[in-house]
């Protein structure tokens, strides 16, 4: 009886570290971008998206854009795609005028880790 316990236990926590360790050290971190990270961009901008590694947590995340007078752009609170949550959606107040702009970020993965980052672009 105690046997077949302790070797359920022990079968428990093989299946559970196969299960979790694959996602233990996959954080998300930024795969890419529009614009993407030091691109030059000409059209008018009204929206950014970023897009992670994993699937993250909208209410926990977040994206300020910051422009070189390092006033934040006014925009809207970052939406997850409906059909791809590792992707962040920023809806603009209005397009960006021409300048260099630094974008912050900051998400939690599903896998309850933070990470957070930032990149720039310019608006030609
Ligand atoms: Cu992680």
């Amino acid at each position: 009886m105690q046997k077949t316990l302790i070797s359920g236990a022990v079968i428990s926590l093989v299946f559970a570290g196969a299960f979790f360790s694959p996602f233990a050290s996959a954080h998300a971190h930024l795969r890419s971008s529009e614009p993407a990270a030091k691109a030059d961009v000409m059209q008018p901008q009204t929206s950014l998206t970023l897009t992670f590694t994993e699937d993250v947590e909208a209410a926990f995340s977040g994206v300020e854009i910051v422009d070189a007078q390092q006033k934040t752009v006014a925009s809207d609170k970052a939406i997850l795609d409906s059909k791809q949550h590792s992707k962040l959606i920023v809806n603009l107040a209005q397009p960006l005028a021409t300048g260099s702009y630094q974008v912050n970020w900051h998400v939690l993965s599903v896998d309850g880790h933070k990470t957070k980052g930032s990149y720039r672009f310019n608006v030609k």
